[in-house]
């Protein structure tokens, strides 16, 4: 019997997970691990023979982002430094998907940077005047075409690990090749019969880069998990709604219908924006349906 090993998820494929420990991946198992193992987590593992081993323990995590199933929770990544979320003019973005995936970082206490993909395409410039509020809200933006030069990107990622997201047809892939030589993720211009096979496995990896830090990539996941939330974990993740706290009439107000809502008096001075207060009251209501499953 080997003694148990400490290492880190690099990989993560359903139940099977690579754990990279001593300069060497060992390929996992979770043996059906109560409440699952997240990418970038730290573990203890028992090795079971050359190169594989069992997890035994997860260690205590920094943070815990969720991936998005259907009413359903399933870990994604942990022990993160901050989230890029990438967007672009075409395909056309959903506010939506945007403001969620704002929410889902800043409920687990990490800083969110978006960036504006396609700036060589003229429709961007619309879309950078569009994303202005949200730069006021406090988030970063930085505008990149993935094509022609990645280098602000790189910057961006230097030294820190980063979770990669958004809408399909962003160039998420395409930046991940440029980041990382090898990487090989297969990007909108391959055939799609090809894309089709790759996007419906959900894995999640870890990539090393070359300047130090590292790019989580999970393909085909555009949106990550909101089930876990409650109302007032989700109030709390809009930072222009936390600022009004304590001015409601009702300590307990959920600034629905309210009167004398603090929140609601602000979205008809135009303080806050409509897109922003119409996707949380849907959350609201789609985490107390879900609460019920
Ligand atoms: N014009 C333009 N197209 C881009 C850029 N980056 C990616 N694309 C294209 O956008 C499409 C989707 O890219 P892909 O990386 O597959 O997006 P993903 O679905 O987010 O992984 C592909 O046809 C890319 O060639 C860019 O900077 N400018
Ligand atoms: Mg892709
Ligand atoms: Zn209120």
């Amino acid at each position: 019997m080997s003694a148990s090993l400490q290492g880190r998820v690099v990989a993560v494929h359903g139940q099977h997970l690579h754990v990279l420990s001593g300069g060497e991946v060992h390929e996992c198992v979770t043996r059906g691990k109560k409440g699952g193992v997240a990418c970038n987590d730290q573990v203890i593992f028992k090795p079971t023979g050359p190169g594989t081993g069992v997890i035994e323990k997860v260690l205590q995590r920094r943070n815990l982002l969720y991936r998005s199933i259907a009413h359903r929770t399933k870990l994604l990544a942990a022990n993160v430094d901050q989230v890029v979320v990438v967007t672009a003019a075409v395909p056309a973005p959903r506010d939506e998907l945007l403001i969620r995936t704002l929410v889902a970082s800043a409920a687990a206490g990490i800083p969110a940077h978006i960036v504006l993909n396609k700036a060589d395409l003229p429709e961007t410039a619309w879309l950078y005047t569009r994303l202005r509020p949200y730069r006021e809200l406090g988030y970063d933006l930085t505008t990149l075409t993935a094509k022609a030069d990645i280098a602000p990107l790189r910057a961006l990622l230097a030294g820190k690990t980063s979770v990669l997201v958004g809408a399909s047809g962003v160039g998420k892939s395409t930046l991940i090749n440029a980041l990382v030589p090898g990487a090989n993720a297969g990007t909108g211009d391959i055939s799609s019969a090809l894309n089709a096979g790759r996007h419906t496995t959900t894995h999640t990896r870890a990539f090393p880069l070359p300047g130090g830090g590292e790019i989580i990539d999970s393909p085909g996941m555009q949106e990550f998990g909101l089930y876990h939330l409650g109302t007032e974990d989700l109030m709390n993740a809009f930072p222009e709604f936390r600022e009004l706290s304590g001015r409601c009439r009702f300590h307990n107000c959920r600034h629905l219908k309210e009167p004398d809502c603090a929140v609601l008096e602000a979205l008809r001075a135009g303080r806050i924006l409509e897109e922003r207060w119409r996707v949380y009251r849907g959350l609201v209501r789609e985490l107390e349906s879900a609460a019920a499953y």
